[in-house]
């Protein structure tokens, strides 16, 4: 089912990354009735991929692909862009794509700051924190929960609140399942944040399901100095950071028990991982701050040592 089309639905959003929470993005924008154009590298004049949902059968989704799509359905400079591509890949994947001065882009990747310095200045950035879980099966691409997903623009520590959802927002919350604007946004991206921090490096060292974590002494004992340790430099740039993470990072194991994480995932591939963008971005706030992180700084190096 999709809605019909409004004047806000004639500009198309761009796809860079169809990987699966790109492509479950995809497929909410398309049910909202907007056109969704993949940016590749080939010459393909379609992707197409199947989503299998929990609510149903097979989901066929067809994308248009940028180098294939006439010139009227493809307007240029990109205004809406979609980045799902992983954190390190972001500078390579946006370096020569022509966005408008003032684009729009939803940056929905883990980690913080992997945009920073690589959008216009005009741009308004929506950051996606999602809880949904999207794994491969074979072809398709098995969506394992429609969970809750936050948007949001983090003003800064101290300044003022986020701003109002954007026009496209609504339309698009009535066909994305738990699709909020919340309030406490930043809150939410930073709870996000520490459970990447504390649960990836930990899964992806060890080799080791997420639910493991909280069954071994030693493990759970770096996990508690590891959220302590993010607990202090998310509370010295915003007192009003709750500082008591662990809790939430346990529940969040607890609920993803069997689960590889997705730096698991990438170590065993012998893939980049996202660490820089997760416990670097703590690392950098620290740096700032004047403060010291040694479990984080000893994960990082560990991570990078076993793949550089
Ligand atoms: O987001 C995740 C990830 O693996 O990147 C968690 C929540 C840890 C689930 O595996």
């Amino acid at each position: 089912m999709t809605t019909p089309a409004s004047p806000d639905h004639a500009e198309p959003w761009y796809l860079l990354g169809a990987g699966n929470m790109g492509l479950l993005a995809a497929h909410y924008l398309q049910r909202a009735g907007f056109t969704v154009i993949a940016l590749r590298r080939d010459d393909a004049p379609t992707l197409e991929r199947t989503l299998l949902l929990p609510s149903g059968g097979p989901v066929p989704l067809q994308l248009l692909c940028e180098r294939a799509t006439p010139a009227p359905t493809r307007p240029t400079p990109i205004r809406r862009l979609v980045v799902a591509c992983k954190a390190p890949f972001s500078a390579a994947a946006l370096s020569g794509l022509p966005l408008a001065a003032d684009a729009t882009v939803l940056r929905l990747q883990n980690g913080l700051g992997s945009l920073d310095g690589l959008l216009p200045a005009g741009a308004r950035r929506v950051e996606v924190v999602s809880a949904s879980a999207v794994k491969r099966d074979g072809d398709a691409h098995r969506v394992v929960a429609e969970n809750d997903t936050w948007m949001g623009e983090s003003a800064a520590p101290g300044g003022p609140a986020a701003a109002e959802p954007p026009a496209w927002f609504g339309p698009l919350a009535r066909h994305w399942p738990k699709l909020h604007w919340p309030d406490d946004f930043r809150h939410r991206q930073w709870r996000k944040l520490v459970g990447n921090a504390v649960i990836n490096p930990l899964t992806g060292l060890h080799d080791v399901a997420n639910g493991h974590i909280f069954e071994d002494p030693a493990l759970a004992a770096e996990a508690e100095q590891l959220a302590r340790e993010a607990d202090r430099v998310l509370t010295a740039l915003d007192p009003t950071w709750p500082g008591d993470s662990l809790p939430g990072v346990r529940a969040l194991a607890d609920a993803t028990a069997g689960n590889t994480s997705s730096m698991r995932a990438d170590m065993q591939a012998g893939a980049v991982t996202e660490i820089d963008a997760i416990n670097g971005w703590l690392q950098r706030q620290a740096d700032v701050l004047g403060l010291d992180l040694p479990a984080h700084r000893r994960l990082v190096a560990a991570v990078k040592a076993r793949h550089p």
